[in-house]
């Protein structure tokens, strides 16, 4: 800096740079600092409009994300005896283009599996990949979504037609049902917002977690429930709902379609045995129910830790049931319906089956627990080959085995990625993507309500040499199987050029005029609108669309959010703040009554009638949670999120300064009984396989419950290129057919296991 430029900028301001962290769904605001290829400082942007300055410890290690000895540098293609060899772009989009092509002529693109599309930072590369898909003729998905939230989703599908989100800053009673925010946030600012609910007498925090967490500590009402009795003890709180009276009748009336057989199941409830079968006592969770009934407002929040455990999808009802009988939608810190810029998944409402075992498929995505199913065996409409981008099915799908055995069944296996994973491994082609931080990106995570705020992120580095920004790859591919021509471009290339009005009417005449194009638009807007910004912001041409059809689904929120402008100049406002505001854009701005208008069920009311469910709720009567057998005496929750983990995108174990292996969690009565010393060696044992991890005694654990965190048992080369393993892939130990008999959701929480010291 020189002296002129000092005093310009006396705080050296213009050496900030903003961005966001991509290691949870939140996507908290920075502002960045870099040199070299890397970051230098990170902090949290107080400018941006959601996060406000707030972040977590974890965004501080980007630099491990950013650069590691894991990092992809070139196109590889596999040899003959499974190494890999370098190859150029030229020949690694016309080889795959012809493989994949190859399987489509042979045997019918519905034949090519498409898994992954984004993970917690970016989406940009499964939404182009949409073009890829349909010259392939894909017609079958699946990603990490499918063995954790399709459940919910399903649920949701048949109650709102609708996702609804919780208002936890204006909530008085806040609830979190296997669900640690301090750790996992889940919604923005959560530690901030956990303190703020702690700290007030007249607001309430309700827990329910087998662990004592960091968000159970803080909590009003915590329930250390039996693991996967989750399904009792909500049931109970339900049953002392409708028994005392406390449910909202005129809600009710208002706003949900015929409940009676419902409220007869929740009448009959044996409350008392319901918490004794869950483990929690009887009095308070009468008093949290009352709680709740009383509270002017309730949010509430589930995961993990009733997804991936016993009555998956059921738990997911009954707590949706919580809120919807306490009238607790569509107000100030309750449960109200947002807006989106992109949609994150499909219809949940059509009917679709998977080609071979005919479970049911869920927001579009087959269930992760059923895929290796649907591509191991001889049936004729099993899957022949995958693209596999921005996930790592080997590692985070349950049975890591029986997954690797499926992915090598495959006639040919093409992955995007940054980095050389477990799933890259047994890849045929490894295409290398560019950094998310160096290329334009997003993620179309929930934007919040009632003020929905949108971030696109602009690239901070050159793509790393050899890699190719996702969007680029997908247009390559596309053209490459000829699904357009760039000389038929070059009209709408000029239009693009004379501005967005002129580009939107060519774009719409083009699409008139060749409707095969329609499939394939995401890659057309990239080469030409997108060229138009600039190669290094074309990826941002998607935003064009999905700013018109959010203007186009929701005007008058748009409006409210500031812009303005009739029809496509709406959307064309909306585009024009999205690529230019690079702290994020207040897109959406909604009065909370809203929400009633955004149920789209087919009577316009919550429907709270699922028979599935009811059925497997009534059910519950005659079901004793499973005493711990002899050869497993121990429930065993494979993936808990800590300090420390962050899925699977940092692999360099150098980041993880603390709990470096991974250790299991026990409690100290368990500890003692079996001889285990802290910080001595395990083994621990499943019906699937052995591994040993340290132990780490803590009275935070009931006894008969340990946990292992997610995201650890990464390869990763050390200097001179030898590859070992750090920790526990979680998924070693779980096995597939242990999951939900609805969505197929994995009990990853709930792995029977063996304890023994070392
Ligand atoms: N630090 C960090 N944050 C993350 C991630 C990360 O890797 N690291 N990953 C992100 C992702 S992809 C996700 S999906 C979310 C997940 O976020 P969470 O679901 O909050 O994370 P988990 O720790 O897996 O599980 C939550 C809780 O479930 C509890 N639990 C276990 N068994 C049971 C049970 O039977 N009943 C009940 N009620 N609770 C049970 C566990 O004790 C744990 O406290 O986190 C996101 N945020
Ligand atoms: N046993 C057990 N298993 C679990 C869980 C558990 O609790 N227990 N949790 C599950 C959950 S909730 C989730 S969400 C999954 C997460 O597991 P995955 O869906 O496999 O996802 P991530 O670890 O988030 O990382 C996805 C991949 O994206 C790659 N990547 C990063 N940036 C880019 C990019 O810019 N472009 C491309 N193309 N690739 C990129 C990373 O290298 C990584 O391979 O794990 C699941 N697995
Ligand atoms: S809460 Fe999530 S997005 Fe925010 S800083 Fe932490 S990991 Fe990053
Ligand atoms: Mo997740």
């Amino acid at each position: 800096m020189t002296n002129l430029e000092k005093a310009a900028d006396p705080e050296g301001q213009a050496l900030w740079h903003t961005t966001a962290c991509i290691l949870c769904s939140i996507n908290c605001g920075l502002q960045v600092r870099i040199d070299n290829g890397n970051f230098l400082k990170i902090k949290g942007d107080r400018n941006n409009p959601r996060s406000r300055g707030y972040t977590c410890e974890k965004p501080a290690g980007l630099r491990y994300y950013q650069a590691n000895r894991d990092r992809l540098t070139s196109p590889l293609r596999r040899r003959a005896d499974g190494t890999f060899e370098e190859i150029d772009w030229d020949t690694a989009i016309r080889e795959v283009a012809e493989r994949l092509g190859g399987i489509r002529d042979e045997h019918g693109g519905e034949k090519i599996l498409y898994y992954g599309g984004g993970g917690q930072g970016n989406h940009l590369g499964g939404a182009y990949s949409a073009a890829t898909r349909r010259v392939l003729g894909m017609r079958y998905a699946s990603n990490a979504l499918a063995q954790e939230k399709t459940g919910e989703f399903w649920v949701e599908g048949q109650m709102f037609g609708a996702r609804p989100e919780p208002d936890f800053e204006n909530a008085e009673v806040s609830v979190f049902i296997g669900k640690n925010p301090w750790h996992s946030h889940g919604f923005e600012r959560a530690r901030v917002t956990l303190r703020a609910i702690a700290k007030d007498p007249n607001r309430s925090l309700i827990v329910m977690d087998p662990r004592r967490t960091e968000t159970a500590e803080l909590a009003d009402f915590f329930f250390q429930v039996r693991p996967g009795t989750d399904a009792f003890a909500l049931g109970a709180m339900l049953g002392v709902l409708v028994q005392e009276g406390r449910i909202d009748q005129d809600f009710m009336a208002r706003h949900t379609a015929d409940a009676g057989p419902l409220l007869q199941l929740l009448s009959e409830v044996p409350v008392a045995e319901y918490c004794r079968r869950a483990d929690v006592p009887e009095d308070r969770i009468r008093a949290a129910a009352r709680r709740l009934g009383e509270a002017e407002s309730v949010a509430v929040l589930e995961d993990l830790g009733i997804e991936m455990a016993p009555h998956s999808t059921l738990n997911s009802y009954l707590q949706k049931l919580l809120y919807v009988l306490t009238g607790n939608f569509g107000r100030p810190g309750t449960m109200n319906i947002g807006t989106h810029l992109g949609k994150l998944f499909g219809e949940s409402k059509t009917d679709r089956r998977t080609p071979v075992g005919g479970h049911r498929i869920i927001t579009g995505l087959i269930a992760c627990n059923h895929l290796a199913d649907e591509i191991l065996g001889d049936h004729p409409d099993r899957f022949r080959a995958a693209l596999i981008e921005s996930g790592n099915p080997a590692h985070s799908l349950a049975d890591s085995a029986r997954m690797r055995e499926a992915l090598d069944a495959l006639e040919c296996v093409v992955v995007i990625d940054v980095a050389m994973t477990e799933t890259a491994r047994r890849a045929d082609y490894i295409l290398p993507g560019s950094s998310q931080y160096e290329k334009p990106e997003a993620t179309f995570f929930g934007g919040g309500f009632p003020d929905h705020v949108f971030q696109m992120r602009h690239p901070l580095f050159e793509p790393a040499p050899g890699t190719l920004p996702e969007p680029e790859i997908h247009s390559r591919l596309v053209a490459a199987l000829g699904g357009y021509l760039y000389e038929d471009l070059t009209d709408l290339r000029l239009a693009a050029e004379s501005g967005l009005p002129a580009f939107g009417s060519a774009f719409s005449a083009a699409l008139a005029e060749r409707p095969e194009w329609g499939g394939i638009a995401p890659v057309l807007l990239y080469e030409t609108l997108g060229r138009s910004l600039g190669d290094s912001l074309a990826p941002a041409a998607l935003f064009w669309a999905a700013a018109q059809t959010c203007a186009a689904r929701y005007p008058d929120s748009v409006r409210r959010a500031g812009f303005v402008g009739e029809g496509a100049r709406l959307g064309d406002a909306l585009f024009e703040a999205i690529i230019t505001r690079r702290e994020g854009v207040l897109i959406t701005s909604d009065p909370y009554s809203v929400s009633f208008d955004r149920l789209e069920t087919s009577e316009g009311r919550i429907r709270l009638l699922i028979p599935e469910l009811l059925e497997e709720f009534s059910l519950l009567r005659d079901e004793e949670p499973a005493p711990a057998s002899s050869d497993f005496p121990f429930i065993l929750a494979a993936g808990e999120r800590r300090g420390t983990t962050a899925n699977t995108i940092f692999r360099d174990p150098g980041w993880r300064k603390k709990d470096s292996e991974g250790a299991l969690r026990i409690c100290p009565a368990d500890a003692e009984e079996l001889g285990i010393a802290n910080g001595g060696r395990v083994r621990i044992t499943t019906k699937r396989a052995r591994a040993e991890a340290v132990a780490e005694i803590t009275d935070t654990l009931r006894p008969g419950h340990v946990t292992l965190p997610n995201g650890l048992g990464l390869g990763y080369p050390d200097k001179d290129g030898q590859r070992t393993v750090h920790g526990v892939a979680p998924n070693e130990l779980t096995v597939s057919e242990d999951r939900d008999w609805l969505a197929g959701t994995p009990w990853h929480k709930h792995v029977r296991a063996r304890i023994e010291a070392l």
